[in-house]
């Protein structure tokens, strides 16, 4: 169990390839129980993709790879390029300082982010293919001997362009020798080690955790980088979130590497092992076949292309990209247009912003996890490689992720990120004429979808991020939820027993001497939409109850809409109501339909919630950008993250709520809307050892942007295209 001890766990995923096809092998059924025996074999479709992506060949492929477009994500060369200017003492033409040291950075300096440096937008927009690349610029974000320093790199002149001394509240994201480091640390501590004598555990069956601290206003925790560590037991089943040695905390210093601070708060016996392995192999007795094997098949290969970041399909284009922090990053999406066959803008950039996930257990060891993933873990750094037939189906295209290490050397994350056709048998749309006239319409139209997909592992759970993009022009964003809960140990072994002692549990009993505690999910979009131009205006088409004139007509009520265009930031905040119902649309004043309607992109809200958290309480001064469902902003490239850059243990100083204090005019301009996914989770059996996947979504739905229906001139299936099956026997 060596692995488990230093290793940070979310590298312990990477191990987890698990072989499922086995599952579809069980004999229960025989494999052909229905009609279609032998199916033509897909044409060479995957081809192209295997060859691009033969195992091994990734890293060289990704040295040879060369920025094609402004927004493409720093290539292999480009960060070893960084490196080099960080190492070479002389380089710094303002500071003449020693960024890295030549011989790897260990201690006292160390890397956190480097990323692409965008330009600016409008140069972005003025580009063409062909054209000469913008300059290329890297962002650094590292730290020498306790001070942040944010750096721009030209990397055209390779030369330090610019330092920037961060002297706020809040550090960068933890990179993976801050996480290592504290994880190993309590097998070292000489009280943990005798806690775990005392309980009879086996040191080599522990995993530690390193858990952000949050901030708490608490004076001797200022200026100093702090993470707790709670330990799991690991023996007799590889889910160890399920046996957390629960009642120790730890405090550790990152900086320092040192735990400074023991706490043994309570001493609850180990939930059991059993029934919580949830792997494949783990499983004793007959394993079900519900249905058999299942795939989309494209006979004449996908409809997609792919050149570098390039997305092309059906009436869609964009950019897509592996980010550090985001995961993905979905940049300049635009719509043909089916009557004059121009493309229009809809998105230029769209991500995860933020997270936060606060529990609601207010006791010693549970308080302080209020998390912002991806600010504090990097919620790219935590998106492990796919796996084909099961994460992403198999007629998906996959991209890699070249991030970097502490050292500041560059590395491939395989599989990152998926592109793939979704055929889930909808309609996209149809009519079918009762017999109350002569016409026989039977028009119905397959809805096929492109969707981008990552899916963050961040230690015990699991994000699946879906960018799903429609031909009618609707986007759709969803965010599917799974993985394991993080798990509360507890003396009782039922409900009755803890009701009995009069403990309360701050969640479900999911199983003997376990609770799962509960929390929210909020996850906060950036979308920088760009509707027809960059110029756009936010609109609330409020529903509103009328009457009609008296005397006019025998009903009381009616609705109709009231628009009211937002003028400043303070416009812009909403939060949900069904009792106060509105479109939330962002339109282009100056851009109109035919008959006078703005082309218009509407915001539509899935199922959502709100935090239920004091507006005082620190978690949630820190995570103010889920005080309101939306916000609207004037664009601003420095304002991207909605809880700020350096978000890690932040007091709130740098949220979108504290930006839109200023209340600056949004009206017919570049503008920015936040929106925020949110889930209450009080758990649930069924989410034990390991949680279906729960799923929440908005869209981003054309509202009066086209003409008509924009997909009327487009072909329905039809069974000769499809591929030739023969009956069996
Ligand atoms: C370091 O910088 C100096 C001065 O700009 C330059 O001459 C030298 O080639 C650089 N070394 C490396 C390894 O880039
Ligand atoms: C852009 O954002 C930064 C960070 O919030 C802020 O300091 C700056 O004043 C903003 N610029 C404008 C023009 O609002
Ligand atoms: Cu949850």
């Amino acid at each position: 169990m060596k692995y488990l001890r230093s290793a940070v766990v979310c590298c312990l995923a990477l191990v987890l390839v698990l072989a499922v096809q086995v599952w579809f092998r069980q004999p229960h059924f025989s494999r052909c129980p229905g009609w279609f025996a032998s199916c033509r074999e897909p044409s060479s479709l995957f081809s192209y993709k295997l060859s691009l992506f033969q195992k091994g060949s990734r890293e060289e492929q990704a040295k040879r790879a060369l920025p094609q477009h402004p927004l493409d994500p720093l290539t292999f060369s480009e960060i070893q390029q960084v490196h080099t200017v960080l190492t070479n003492s002389s380089v710094s033409a303002k500071t003449n300082r020693k960024y890295l040291r030549k011989a790897g950075s260990k201690l006292s300096i160390l890397l956190h982010a480097v990323s692409l440096e965008e330009p600016d937008k409008e140069d972005v927009l003025a580009w063409k293919k062909g054209d000469p690349m913008p300059t290329r610029k890297a962002s650094v974000i590292l730290m020498v001997g306790g001070t942040v320093y944010r750096i721009i790199v030209d990397l055209t002149s390779l030369i330090v362009e610019s330092e920037e001394v961060y002297q706020g509240a809040g550090t960068p994201t933890l990179n993976f020798d801050d996480m290592n480091s504290a994880s190993a640390l309590p097998l070292q501590h000489p009280e943990f080690l005798e806690a775990l004598k005392s309980r009879e555990l086996d040191k080599d069956e522990v995993a530690c955790l390193p858990l952000s601290n949050g901030w708490y206003n608490v004076k001797e925790e200022e200026g100093k980088r702090l993470i707790k560590v709670q330990c799991f037991y690991a023996g007799g089943t590889s889910n160890f979130y399920m046996r957390p040695i629960e009642g120790i905390t730890m405090v550790v210093d990152m900086d320092l590497r040192k735990i400074v601070k023991y706490i043994e708060h309570d001493n609850v016996p180990l939930p059991k092992a059993e029934g919580t392995d949830f792997r494949l192999s783990a499983q004793k007795g007959d394993i079900l076949k519900l249905f058999n094997t299942i795939s989309l098949e494209q006979p004449d290969g996908p409809s997609f292309f792919v050149d570098g970041h390039n997305v092309k399909w059906a009436n869609w284009e964009f950019h897509v990209k592996p980010d550090y922090r985001a995961g993905a990053i979905i940049s300049q999406a635009a719509v043909r247009d089916p009557l004059t066959g121009v493309l229009r803008s809809v998105l230029y950039k769209g991500f995860a912003s933020e997270l936060f996930v606060p529990y609601m257990d207010p006791t010693e060891g549970w308080f302080f996890k209020t998390y912002m993933d991806a600010g504090e873990y990097g919620f790219g750094l935590m998106c492990m490689p796919l796996q084909p037939l099961n994460d992403c189906p198999r007629n998906a295209h996959y991209m890699d992720g070249v991030f970097v290490d502490a050292d500041g050397k560059p590395y491939v994350r395989p599989n990152m990120l998926c592109i793939f056709e979704s055929y889930a048998g909808d309609v996209a749309w149809r009519h079918t004429e009762s017999p109350i006239s002569d016409y026989e319409y039977k028009e119905s139209r397959p809805k096929v979808t492109l969707v981008v997909r990552v899916i963050a592992s961040v230690a015990n759970y699991d994000y699946i991020l879906d960018w799903q993009f429609q031909t009618d022009g609707l986007i759709r964003v969803k965010v599917g939820m799974s993985g394991i809960l993080m798990v509360k140990a507890t003396s009782h072994d039922t409900v009755n027993e803890a009701n009995e002692a009069n403990e309360e549990l701050y969640g479900t009993m999911l199983a003997e001497r376990t609770i799962g505690v509960i929390h929210d999910h909020f996850i906060t979009f950036y979308l920088d939409l760009d509707v027809d131009g960059t110029d756009n205006s936010f609109v609330q088409n409020k529903m509103v109850r009328k009457k009609p004139a008296e005397g006019s007509s025998l009903r009381k009520s009616y609705w109709g809409v009231e628009k009211l265009v937002a003028k400043t930031e303070d416009d812009g905040k909403v939060k949900l109501s069904l009792f106060k119902p509105a479109d939330y649309t962002v339109m282009n004043p100056k851009k109109k339909t035919k008959v006078g309607n703005p082309v218009s992109y509407k915001i539509v809200p899935g199922k959502t919630a709100g935090s239920l958290l004091a507006l005082d309480d620190p978690p949630q001064i820190r995570a103010a950008f889920t005080n309101n469902q939306m916000w609207v902003t004037p664009y601003n490239r420095s304002e991207e993250y909605a809880g700020g850059l350096y978000v890690y243990a932040s007091h709130g100083e740098e949220t979108v709520s504290r930006w839109t204090r200023r209340d600056r005019p949004i009206e017919d301009r570049d503008i920015v809307l936040w929106y925020t996914v949110g889930f209450h989770h009080v758990p649930c059996q069924e989410d034990f050892p390991v949680m279906p996947t729960v799923t929440e979504s908005f869209e981003l739905k054309p509202t009066n942007f086209f003409e008509a229906n924009p997909i009327i001139k487009t072909y329905p299936n039809y069974e000769k295209d499809l591929p030739q099956c023969t009956f069996s026997a």
